[in-house]
């Protein structure tokens, strides 16, 4: 290999590596795309939803699961995360390949993430407010499969809050954001 040739080798190695890094870091922001994309994309929404509405994107990098199943990629993204207290509507858009939900929990006393993950990978769920877990429709359910959305509308009064997806070793992986109500 001349002088020249290892040069050029060195470039297009240098732009396959940009290149590489661009399109996962891209991948990776996905859970952060606009509320209006977020829509376009689910297959369904609340007709009328009352109150303020929070739309959450519930996100993963499909099967990346390794070494005994509990670690993953998986992501949570509400928007707004601050808002006044009264009637509050959540929408929670599944963009990912895994099946998720959405659980409105006040914040655990030691921060948002702090909470005990049982043997099974979940947490206790008793003090959970409302959940979004109905594939195209409102409330609890079986689990927003992808491409979906559920919605869920509570009353909130100031605080400190959790949403979380309490599907097995999710909430162990990060799939939670704190919330606030003022
Ligand atoms: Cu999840």
């Amino acid at each position: 290999m001349t002088r020249s040739t290892a040069r050029l080798s060195v470039i297009i190695g240098a732009i396959g590596l940009v290149t590489m890094l661009t399109l996962s870091s891209v991948g990776f922001t996905q859970g952060h795309m606009t509320d209006a994309r977020v829509q376009a994309r689910a297959l369904c929404a609340p007709h009328r939803p009352a109150g303020t509405v929070v739309h959450v994107t519930l996100s993963d990098q499909g099967s990346t699961m390794m070494v005994g199943g509990t670690v993953m990629m998986v992501s949570l993204y509400a928007s707004p995360s601050l808002v006044h207290a009264g009637e509050v509507t959540f929408v929670a858009t599944n963009v990912g390949a895994l099946t998720h939900e959405l659980l409105i929990v006040p914040a655990p006393r030691n921060g948002v993430g702090s909470r005990d993950i049982k043997s099974n990978g979940t947490i206790d769920e008793s003090s959970s407010l409302a959940e979004a877990s109905s594939a195209c429709g409102a409330d609890r359910g079986a689990g927003i499969t992808p491409g979906t959305s559920s919605w869920v509308t509570l009353r909130l009064t100031p605080g400190h809050y959790e949403l979380l997806c309490d599907e097995p070793w999710h909430y162990a992986n990060g799939m939670y954001q704190g919330f606030g109500v003022q």
